[in-house]
Order: structure tokens, then C-alpha cells, then sequence
């Protein structure tokens, strides 16, 4: 059975730990439109597309570049795009907030960061990390959960200053599992934080499946305990995603407090560049989720209104690589860092500890 939430009518999302309902979704795997209206017109639904396929190029492209040395250990998003997409798709990107971790790309390129940045964070390059004045984002997070405590700063400092933003969190299934996933959620229960928190169980934690992760039906009940509503949607109908956060937002935004969504999706790509997935994970998973690819869906639904074809796809692409290509060569005209920029860019004043280490550094030769 499928789980109906209105659009436009925000709903408590009722948890039953013996008999969750199916996840939340608007488009099936065919490109069928479930409900009488979609949540996005056309043209936004085209925009989310573009959004994710530039997030999948960029990041197969990251891929190549470090298997050819040119780059440092990347995580891809490939299959998981809908999620960050969809969720970025509901905020306001002049106020709200987008936290990820670090296989978010597509997300953090669609709520304003600079490609050219994306590339050089991976390049070992603290200008990376920067976030350009404007910009409502945390830089990537490579700690496990780190960011989720972050986030709900930034909500309940948005709230005590009598201001609406919001701020979404990104993190992983395994991330769910953490101290730092729950006490900061119990937290945001209790002030209300305008915070939403955005797990993308995409099955694995590296090699740790997601049976092995929690005894839990679901991510999204996980929610009960702090008191606040969870809801399981398809990670990979960007429509539903879309739909779930705008619910989240405006009770957010009404003081309503915070909401845990699960997106419910698959790890299409790799791991990191550093792992070999071949070695745990069975073939006939990534087959039987290729056709449940974000893209293929959207494809399919926009297909049948008319309003994509091989001339509109070829478009695109071209498009996406033209706009790779600029900002990779851009990449590739600043100066490749120096080791202590890893140390110095941190503070504005070193503390003693990174003063040691950047002492210690200094004196070695291969400084
Ligand atoms: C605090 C912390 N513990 C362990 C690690 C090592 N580590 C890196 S990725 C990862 C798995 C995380 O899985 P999940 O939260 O499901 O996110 P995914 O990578 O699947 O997106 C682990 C354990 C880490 N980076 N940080």
C-alpha cells in the first residue's frame, strides 16, 4: 500500500514500529505520475534533472581524475542525486541552510556552490573549502555525522535570533547509527529547531549493510525517541523528496520544530575511489537497482509529456560537459596548495596545537 500524502496538506506522520507504511512516493520507477497534480511544473522538473545529471558528471568525472592521480579520495553520489536535489529544491537558497557530508555534489552545486571550488576541495586545496559570502553552506564534512550537530546550531541560532531559515542535514544510513545523529536530534526536538534531518540510506555503510546497521524497520521511526515526525520516502523520486522537505519547511518555518526524512535509495556508484565494493557486494543488487536510477525515471515521465527527446538530452549534456570543462580548467590555474595551507587556513590565529604541528611540519624537509 501506498502511503497518500496530499499535496499542499501537510500530514503527522504516524509511526508504527511493526507496520511502517511504504515509502512516500509521487512518481514510480515507469515515470507514472501518481496523483492528479505534480509538484513541480515542467520546467522545474527539467531543472532538477539538469541538476542531477551535472552532479553525476562531475562526479564520474572526479572519478577519472583520480584514478589518474589528479585528484585525492572522492565519494560519488551516483543514484543518490534525487535526494540532495529534491531536498535543495525546497529550500530558499538566499536563507536556508544545506549542510552535507560528503557525497553531495549535486546538492551543493544547485544551492550555489562554485564548481570550480567542488573540484579543488578534492585537489587538496583549503580554497575549496571556502564558502563564498552569500552561500548558506557547511563545507564538505568527512567525520561521519559530524555535521548533523552543526546544522542544528545553525537552526536554533536562526530561531533565537527570531529568524525562519532552515537547515537541511545530509548523512548516511551508517551516520544514523551515531551518538552524533541522535543527541543532536534529541536536541532539536526539545528547542524546536527549525531543522530538517535528511538520512540517504543508500544500503551500505562502506561494507556495513543495512541489515547489519540497526535492528530498526526503519530510519524514519528513529524519530519517535526525540519526539518529532520521521517519514520513509523513495530517495530516488525526486518528486516525493521534493515534496516531503517543502512539508518539513513549512513546519519549520511555522516553529513547529524539526523532521527526520529517510530516502530510501541505492549506492549506484562506489563507495570512495579507496574502497573495492566488488569484494562484499553482491552484482544483482546494483542490477536490480539500475532501473530505479532518479534519472531514468524523470527521463521517462518528461518523456511522455513531450518535453524530452535525444535532441533535448544531447542538449543538456553538452551543456553539463561545456560547463565541467571551464571550471576543471579554472581548477587547474591555481597553485597547487603547499601542506601547511592545511594547517593555516583553519583559524584566523593558529591554536597551539596546529601552531606544533605546523612548527613540526616546517622543520621536516618534504615540508
Ligand atoms: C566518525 C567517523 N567514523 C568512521 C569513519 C570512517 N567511515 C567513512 S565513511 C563510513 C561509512 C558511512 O556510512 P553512511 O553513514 O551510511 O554514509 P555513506 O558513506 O553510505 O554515504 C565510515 C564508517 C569516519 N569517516 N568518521
Amino acid at each position: 500500500m501506498l502511503q497518500q500524502m496530499e499535496i499542499g496538506q501537510p500530514q503527522p506522520y504516524t509511526f508504527t514500529v511493526d507496520n511502517p507504511p511504504e515509502p512516500f512516493q509521487l512518481l514510480d520507477q515507469a515515470g507514472n505520475l501518481l496523483v492528479d497534480t505534480p509538484p513541480l511544473s515542467d520546467e522545474e522538473t527539467l531543472k532538477g534533472l539538469r541538476a542531477i545529471l551535472l552532479g553525476r558528471r562531475f562526479d564520474e568525472l572526479c572519478i577519472n581524475l583520480q584514478r589518474r592521480g589528479l585528484m585525492v579520495t572522492f565519494a560519488p553520489g551516483i543514484g543518490q542525486e534525487a535526494c540532495t536535489v529534491g531536498s535543495v529544491m525546497a529550500l530558499d537558497s538566499r536563507r536556508d541552510w544545506f549542510v552535507p557530508q560528503y557525497r553531495e555534489a549535486a546538492g551543493q552545486l544547485l544551492h550555489g556552490s562554485p564548481l570550480v571550488n567542488n573540484f579543488l576541495w578534492h585537489m587538496g586545496s583549503p580554497l575549496g573549502f571556502y564558502i563564498p559570502e552569500g552561500v548558506r553552506m557547511l563545507p564538505f564534512q568527512a567525520g561521519v555525522a559530524g555535521q548533523i550537530s552543526h546544522a542544528v546550531g545553525l537552526a536554533w541560532g536562526s530561531k533565537l535570533q527570531g529568524k525562519t531559515d532552515v537547515a537541511v542535514v545530509h548523512f548516511g544510513d551508517g551516520a544514523s547509527s551515531q551518538g552524533d545523529f541522535y543527541e543532536p536530534m534529541n536536541l532539536a526536538g526539545v528547542v524546536k529547531a527549525p531543522v530538517i534531518f535528511f538520512c540517504q540510506n543508500n544500503y551500505w555503510a562502506i561494507s556495513l549493510s543495512r541489515n547489519l546497521q540497526t535492528a530498526a524497520q526503519t530510519i524514519a521511526q528513529k524519530a519517535v525517541a526525540a519526539g518529532i515526525p520521521g517519514i520513509q520516502v523513495d530517495g530516488n523520486d525526486l518528486f516525493a523528496v521534493y515534496e516531503a522537505t517543502c512539508q518539513a519547511v513549512e513546519r519549520a518555518r511555522r516553529g513547529e520544530g524539526p523532521t527526520l526524512i529517510e530516502g530510501v535509495t541505492y549506492r549506484l556508484g562506489i563507495h570512495t575511489t579507496a574502497d573495492d565494493s566488488s569484494r562484499y557486494e553482491p552484482v544483482e543488487y546494483k542490477e536490480e537497482w539500475r532501473d530505479k536510477d532518479p534519472v531514468l525515471r524523470l527521463q521517462r515521465y518528461l518523456e511522455r509529456r513531450g518535453k524530452w527527446n535525444a535532441d533535448i538530452a544531447q542538449k543538456m549534456e553538452a551543456e553539463i560537459k561545456a560547463e565541467l570543462d571551464a571550471a576543471w580548467e579554472e581548477a587547474q590555474r591555481v597553485p597547487i596548495s603547499r601542506m601547511d595551507e592545511g594547517l593555516t587556513h583553519v583559524f584566523a590565529e593558529m591554536t597551539p596545537r596546529l601552531r606544533q604541528q605546523y612548527d613540526e611540519l616546517k622543520g621536516d624537509a618534504h615540508a
